[in-house]
C-alpha cells in the first residue's frame, strides 16, 4: 500500500514521465482530470456516507423518513457543475491538442514511417536538416515481418532518433490500419490506409526504448514491436553519416546488399 501510494506521488498520479517536450501537455491533462476528480469523489462519497449514517435505519423507529421529489437548486447545481468542469477539461483538451499536432516546417530530421503486414520501414528523408531524398547521399530502412524470434529486443528493427532537436515522423501503412505508439512519448497515432500523418517529436531524454502497433492488424499482429533508439545530436549525425546511402540495415545491424527488401516480407 505504501509502495503504490509512494509511486501515484511521484509518478503524476501513476503517469510515466514522459521523454518529449510534447508530452507535458499530456501529463498536464492527466494531473488535471486527478485534480478534479478527487475533490468530487471525496464530495461524492461524503455525501453518500453522510446520508448512509444520518439516515440510517434506528430501532424503534419504524415510520419512513419524509419523501420529497424536486428540489431544484440542487437540480440545477448538479447539472452546472459537471457542465462547467466537462468545458474546463474540453478547453485545456483542445489546447493541449493543438500543441501536440504543431509540425515544424523545417525539422532537423525526417523520417518515413511505414507500417505493413506485420513490421516497420524506417526510411531517413532528412538527416541534420539535409534533405536525403534529393541529394540521394543516405537512405537507410529498417524492417521486419513474420520474424520468430520477436520477444528478443535486440532482433527488433530500430528507429535512431536525435535527441535536442525537431523530429519529424510520417506515418503511412503499405496495407491495413496500424498504430504507432512509443509508450515512453505517451503518444500514439494510427496509420491509416490513403492518409499521411505527421507527428513532431523534441526529445528530451536519449536512451533505448521500446515501440509497438496498438491496431490489432491481424495474425502477426503482435510481431510489430520495434526499438527506439534516442542519442545525442553529435551521435545522431555520426552515426547518420555512416550509413551506406540506400543501404538496409536489419534490428539495427547492415545487411548484405544482395538480399532484397521482400526477404522480409515488405508490402506482403
Ligand atoms: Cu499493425
Amino acid at each position: 500500500m505504501q509502495r503504490l501510494a509512494g509511486h501515484l506521488l511521484a509518478t503524476n498520479y501513476g503517469s510515466p514521465t514522459g521523454i518529449t517536450t510534447q508530452d507535458k501537455d499530456v501529463r498536464f491533462l492527466w494531473n488535471l482530470t486527478y485534480w478534479i476528480a478527487i475533490p468530487l469523489g471525496l464530495i461524492v462519497i461524503g455525501l453518500v456516507v453522510w446520508c448512509v449514517v444520518r439516515y440510517r435505519h434506528r430501532p424503534g423507529r419504524e415510520h419512513i423518513p419524509h419523501q420529497f421529489q424536486y428540489h431544484i437548486p440542487i437540480e440545477a447545481t448538479y447539472t452546472i457543475v459537471p457542465i462547467i468542469l466537462v468545458a474546463i477539461v474540453f478547453g485545456f483538451v483542445y489546447k493541449a491538442e493543438n500543441r501536440i499536432d504543431n509540425v515544424a516546417s523545417n525539422p532537423s530530421a525526417q523520417v518515413k514511417v511505414e507500417g505493413f503486414q506485420w513490421g516497420w520501414r524506417f526510411t531517413y528523408l532528412t538527416v541534420d536538416g539535409k534533405d536525403l531524398a534529393q541529394q540521394r547521399q543516405f537512405q537507410e530502412v529498417g524492417s521486419v515481418a513474420n520474424e520468430p524470434n520477436l520477444n528478443d529486443d535486440a532482433a527488433l528493427p530500430v528507429l535512431t532518433l536525435p535527441s535536442a532537436v525537431t523530429v519529424q515522423l510520417d506515418l503511412n501503412t503499405d496495407d491495413v490500419n496500424h498504430s504507432f505508439y512509443i509508450p515512453a512519448t505517451l503518444f500514439k497515432r494510427d496509420l491509416i490506409a490513403g492518409i499521411h500523418n505527421t507527428v513532431d517529436f523534441n526529445f528530451v531524454h536519449t536512451g533505448q526504448y521500446i515501440g509497438e502497433c496498438t491496431q490489432f492488424c491481424g495474425t502477426y499482429h503482435p510481431y510489430m514491436r520495434f526499438m527506439v533508439h534516442i542519442l545525442p545530436p553529435a551521435q545522431f549525425s555520426q552515426w547518420a553519416s555512416a550509413q551506406r546511402p540506400g543501404s538496409v540495415t536489419y534490428a539495427g545491424k547492415p545487411v548484405d546488399s544482395g538480399i532484397s527488401p521482400n526477404t522480409f516480407g515488405v508490402g506482403q
